[in-house]
């Protein structure tokens, strides 16, 4: 039976970092807010200077609100850095750049936080505020934070992504507060609501691996038709780590690699058209693939794939 996606069928994309806002803006053009609920991982989250950091959050909000910064992916675009430039002057060891724009929503959030609010609402409100439509979820309004296991030792994953530009080895990873965690009320009722689960091309364990850690997330996402998107093509990741981990994983570096991760949760694999021999490899494992251009250098290709990927979603045998 066909889902509709295109016509009717409510969409939850799980979205990470830069990839994954880029393909939720792709979808965000197609589908109006109450078919398109975005869920994003948190736990790249940190606090510093005092402020609450949600880079994943931030990137889908600025892709989402066309105020993304085009080179680095992140941060806000035609940004500048004068407040981190006195607080290096006054003996501050700046290694994470927040610009000015992006402080004035991090000092808003710090605000609203502390006036009780829920990460959950903060965000819905920042969304509001930025004029974007669709609802923005965290995974979750408990913190979680990766931690990455390296031979040095343990390292909080800002540390390790950017401070350490992620040399050490990755021997493993865990998700600090994840006991304590659940997935918010709204992340529940919109995957229930779902017609169909879109895993964006993020990284699988890092932006991805989070969310369906959190209880009840994966056998909601397994009664779901469920879809994900290669970040890996050509054995190399578009952006960030993700091909580094999966080898220091000891997991086959390429998109097969992914779709191996991700087996028993979902029917459909999207793959870039560079990767077109392994098709077979995903039909073995029980998937359909989709291949086609996955690379998204400007909103007109955003949108394609979005498109297409709708598409093949209303293929998909439902559950
Ligand atoms: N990534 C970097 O590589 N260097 C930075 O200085 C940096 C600052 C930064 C500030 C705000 C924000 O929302 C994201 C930022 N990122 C930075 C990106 C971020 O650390 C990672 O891309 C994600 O955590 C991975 O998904």
């Amino acid at each position: 039976m066909a889902l509709t996606s295109l016509s009717k069928g409510r969409v939850v994309a799980l979205a990470g970092g830069v990839g994954g806002a880029k393909l939720a803006h792709g979808l965000a053009q197609i589908l109006p807010p109450d078919r398109l609920t975005i869920i994003v991982n948190t736990g790249d989250d940190f606090e510093h200077l005092g402020l609450t950091i949600c880079p994943d959050i931030d990137t889908v909000l600025y892709n989402l609100a066309e105020v993304n910064n085009p080179r680095f992916g992140w941060g806000r675009a035609d940004e500048t850095f004068h407040v981190l430039d006195e607080a290096r002057r006054l003996g501050h060891d700046a290694w994470f750049l927040l610009g000015d724009k992006d402080i004035a929503l991090h000092l808003l959030r710090r605000s609203m936080l502390d006036a009780g609010m829920t990460l959950t609402q903060v965000t819905l409100e920042l969304a509001r505020r930025l004029g974007v439509r669709h609802p923005v979820l965290p995974m979750s309004d408990h913190p979680v934070r990766t931690i990455i296991r390296t031979p040095e030792g343990e390292l909080p994953f800002q540390e390790y992504f950017v401070r350490r530009r992620t040399e050490p080895v990755m021997l493993g990873m865990r998700l600090a507060g994840l006991a304590q965690a659940r997935p918010s009320r709204q992340v529940r009722a919109a995957l229930d609501a779902a017609d169909v689960v879109i895993l964006c091309p993020s990284n699988p364990f890092v932006s991805i691996g989070p969310i369906l850690a959190l209880p009840g997330v994966r056998e909601r996402i397994a009664t779901k038709p469920a879809l994900a998107v290669s970040p890996i093509i050509q054995g190399q990741a578009l952006k960030g780590p993700a091909a580094k981990m999966m080898e220091e994983q000891g997991l086959e570096v390429s998109a097969l690699g992914v779709a191996r991760y991700y087996a028993g949760l979902i029917e459909g694999f999207v793959l870039d058209q560079k990767d077109a021999i392994l098709a077979e490899g995903v039909r073995a494992l029980g998937m359909t693939p989709l291949v086609t251009d996955t690379i998204m250098r400007d909103k007109t290709q955003r949108v394609r794939l979005a498109q297409e990927i709708l598409r093949f979603a209303d293929g998909l045998p439902g559950r």
